[in-house]
């Protein structure tokens, strides 16, 4: 199967892959560490063993220093991350994540930029409860994170509800498709017994093999005319190509990603490139043979450079796609065309097919909570309690309670109206076009706020949009506590990138369709001088934009940021 004129990079294979190597395929000590009394803490071992269970170690970082100075041990706690292909969850489900999140997290829910649900806050001793519980509402959280393909996100799409089901279907079967085999995680966290004899060989993970993939691996399903999930910054993007209200095929496209590391030209972010067509049949064949090239030849020794852009840089995108058809043993079709017009999500009610309506609910940075003036998680259980239909989490980090038949749609209004619950429509429309990762207090590589300032900021720049007439006027913006880029920064029209407290890089210049990459306009800026490059450059573009021009388009044209190309000039 390996190609020997192919070569993956030489070096010492990274301690991930030692870990990997020695987990007997993901158990490692966990069940043990899980039991043992003394730390709230697990291993690092352990710990990365745990992400392909769906979780995280983490500590809250705004009691770090105290916690410290105290001598304790850091104030230990689990992120733990559903697996919700295309992002649909039942009212039950709904019920159960709320539930969970009051009894065993910290109260809130954060809908994620990948469409699924984050609890945070969840301690060792209530881990496995948890998990048995999600599991019991027919949700799981295996792969949610890990070297393997994490959760498919595709359109939640509530304009045309009859493709949606179709390509949630593709969704959700990819997804289980695409599933590790091993046993690990029904044993650890839902007591399977152990079938004595299993034989430990390379044949429980067909495709993975023992050592997983060299990083984790992302697939998303696009519908045009909307680029909600960013299809571009998917390892495998799927166009999902519709004739004559039928879905024909997907176009296949390969080598996104997202992050990079402050100061390191090796690392970029990078937009996957279109290779091809295939008909819908096909693409579990299409990703299974693409996720065995990266197997096979990504970087597994020095992981900043091992996602699949990198394995596809290097090795050239026609020899990745000869290969590919090497694999699959036929040729793919060529590209159909297709045409994006935003990658953000539409606010308020439509109707769809068949007599349903859909309500898109913006819900800032993606957390539920209640807030003391906005009852918003209340708002939903109640929503919940009552709803016949589903619930959508959108790739930004949106809600859409969909599905609602004209009977029960007086109900659903009557409780949105009641708990003030909103589409947004009275934010600025840059406000609504916002997206902001979690960063500070849980996530450990958080180095600036996210979540908790990109809000507090905006009530500023709202200011600036008003004193120009520009409240209507669709922006993306979008900031990420790190260049990890998990609020997809570098395709938002204005992004922040946290470089320090209080510090950011700020980006500009990316399209808003989602196909094209941002530049970097000014490095470590604070508030201040955020605002005032902010009033300059919305004060011009009200002035001197052209009929129709978005923002991203207009600093490139007039020369603000060159045009990003590739990820491969990005730092330029
Ligand atoms: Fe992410 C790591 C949160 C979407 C790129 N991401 C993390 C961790 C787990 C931090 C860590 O490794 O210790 C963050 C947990 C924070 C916390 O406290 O919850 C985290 N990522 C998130 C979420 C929750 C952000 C959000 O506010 O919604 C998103 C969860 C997605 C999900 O449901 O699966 C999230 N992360 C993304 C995305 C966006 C996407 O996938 O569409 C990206 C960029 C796309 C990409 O992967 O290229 C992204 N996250 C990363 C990276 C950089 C990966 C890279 O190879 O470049 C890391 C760090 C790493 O893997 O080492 C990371
Ligand atoms: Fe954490 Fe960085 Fe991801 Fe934000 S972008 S959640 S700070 S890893």
């Amino acid at each position: 199967m390996v190609n020997p004129i192919l070569k993956a990079p030489e070096g010492p294979p990274s301690d991930v892959e030692r870990i990997k190597r020695e987990s007997n395929y993901l158990r490692g000590t966990l069940a043990e560490s899980m039991l043992e009394p003394i730390s709230a803490g697990i291993s690092d071992d352990d710990n990365r063993l745990m992400k392909f269970h769906g979780s995280y170690l983490q500590d809250d970082r705004d009691l770090r220093n105290e916690r410290q100075k105290q001598k304790l041990e850091p104030a230990y706690q689990f992120m733990l991350r559903v697996r919700l292909p295309g992002g649909v969850a039942t009212p039950d489900q709904w019920l159960v994540m709320d539930e969970l999140a009051q009894k065993n997290g910290n109260g809130t829910l954060k809908l994620t930029t990948r469409m699924t649900f984050q609890m945070h806050g969840v301690l060792k001793w209530n881990m496995k409860n948890t998990i048995q519980q999600i599991h019991a509402s027919l949700l799981d959280t295996i792969a949610a994170c890990g070297d393997v393909n994490r959760n498919v996100m595709c359109n939640p799409n509530p304009y045309q509800s009859e493709i949606h089901t179709e390509v949630y279907e593709y969704a959700k079967l990819l997804s289980d498709y695409l599933l590790p085999r091993t046993r690990a995680y029904h044993e650890i966290w839902l007591d399977e017994e152990k079938v004595a004899g299993t034989p430990e060989t390379e044949e429980v993970e067909p495709m993975y093999g023992p050592l997983y993939l060299p990083r984790k691996f992302k697939i998303g399903i696009a519908v045009p005319p909307s680029n909600d999930i960013d299809v571009f910054s998917q390892d495998l993007g799927l166009i999902a190509i519709v004739e004559d209200g039928k879905l024909i095929g997907f176009n296949i496209a390969i080598g996104g990603g997202m992050g990079f590391s402050h100061g390191d030209k090796a690392t970029y972010p990078q937009l996957a490139k279109v290779i091809g067509f295939c008909t819908p049949d096909k693409i579990y064949d299409v990703a299974e043979k693409i996720i065995t090239i990266q197997r096979d030849y990504g970087n597994r020794s020095e992981r900043k450079n091992a996602r699949f852009k990198y394995t596809v840089d290097r090795l050239g995108l026609e020899t990745v796609k000869a290969e590919l058809e090497n694999r699959l043993g036929w040729s793919l079709d060529e590209a159909k065309p297709y045409h994006f017009d935003h990658n953000g999500d539409r606010y308020g009610w439509v109707e769809g097919v068949k007599g349903k309506w859909h309500f898109t609910l913006f819900v800032e940075g993606g957390r539920v909570t209640d807030f003391e003036d906005y009852k918003l998680m209340t708002g939903l259980r109640e929503i919940a309690k009552v709803h016949t239909g589903d619930f959508r989490l959108t790739a930004n980090q949106n809600l859409i309670i969909a599905n609602v038949s004209s009977e029960e749609k007086k109900k659903i209004s009557d409780l949105i109206e009641q708990y003030g619950l909103t589409d947004g429509k009275h934010h600025t429309a840059l406000r609504r076009n916002s997206m902001a990762c979690v960063a500070l207090p849980t996530c450990g590589l958080a180095m600036a706020e996210a979540e908790r300032y990109l809000p507090v900021l905006l009530d500023k720049i709202d200011a600036i949009i008003d004193e120009n007439g520009l409240r209507n006027e669709e922006i993306t913006i979008r900031m990420t506590g790190c260049p990890n880029g998990c609020a997809r920064h570098a395709l938002g029209e204005i992004g922040f990138i946290g470089k320090a407290v209080g510090k950011y890089n700020m980006y500009l210049g990316a399209a808003f369709d989602g196909s094209r990459l941002s530049k970097m306009y000014r490095e470590n800026i604070g508030e201040e001088e955020i605002l005032s490059e902010l009033r300059v450059l919305l004060s011009r573009y009200a002035k001197e934009r052209e009929e129709g021009e978005h923002f991203g388009d207009f600093v490139i044209r007039t020369g603000v940021v060159k045009a990003t190309t590739d990820g491969t000039n990005f730092h330029d």
